[in-house]
């Protein structure tokens, strides 16, 4: 399917580690009334019962508020709760291998550290591209570093949308300005903020003078 890359302008990834007290529902409630253009459910330490039903309970409020919403790695779950796609890294299941279950009209999300990478993701499917680490990160330990002269590099060599991601936050989203990206993908500058949704719309905000060409 044809992704708008409209939706790559704030892409939230989900962390329940930064939930506290709260619902994972609720948080991406705040993001999606902030103006999350896009969520990713991403949980690496859940049972598969326990990831299927939060995945039908952040299905539908993503369909609320007319926003994509994909799962991370898990194309079993993504397909049971008809999730609108799937994201998958390089050590996940392979592209093309993914497309064929499930079909043409899903949203398949691949993540590409390299040119080489990034090219035969978009050959094998892949609808968007995610990008990264571009700046240092704690949230994923084994994230590979993305130079920005890289991030330009695959922007320029893909014709889908491209969004980076890795340690963004309010204070360097800026310096992407100029790499050819379509939009931001962010955990912690989001869900570990105090009030995600006053932080959704700040980053949104930033993200859309990151993306004005000049
Ligand atoms: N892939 C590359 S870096 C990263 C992922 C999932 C973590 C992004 O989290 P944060 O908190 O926005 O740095
Ligand atoms: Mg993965």
């Amino acid at each position: 399917m044809k992704l708008d890359k409209k939706y790559m302008q704030l892409y939230a990834v989900t962390d329940r580690k930064w939930l506290t007290g709260r619902t994972l529902e609720h948080d991406v409630e705040e993001c999606l009334k902030g103006g999350a253009t896009f969520i990713q459910l991403r949980e690496k330490n859940m049972d598969q019962a326990s990831l299927l039903k939060e995945a039908f309970i952040i299905k539908d409020l993503c369909r609320k508020y007319n926003v994509p919403f994909v799962i991370d790695d898990d194309v079993d779950a993504a397909i049971k709760c008809d999730a609108d796609g799937i994201h998958v890294g390089q050590s996940d299941m392979e592209a093309g291998d993914v497309r064929a279950k499930i079909g043409p009209d899903k949203i398949l999300g691949v993540s590409a550290h390299t040119v080489e990478e990034a090219v035969r993701a978009e050959k094998r499917g892949a609808d968007y591209l995610g990008v990264g680490a571009v700046f240092s990160t704690t949230t994923k330990l084994d994230a590979c570093d993305v130079s920005a002269e890289t991030l330009s590099e695959i922007c320029n060599a893909v014709s889908i949308p491209v969004v980076a991601i890795g340690g963004i936050s309010h204070d360097n989203i800026l310096e992407l300005k100029g790499t050819g990206v379509d939009g931001v993908a962010v955990i912690s500058a989001l869900f570990a903020q105090k009030d995600i949704r006053k932080a959704t719309e700040d980053l949104r905000k930033l993200s859309e003078e990151m993306t004005l060409s000049v």
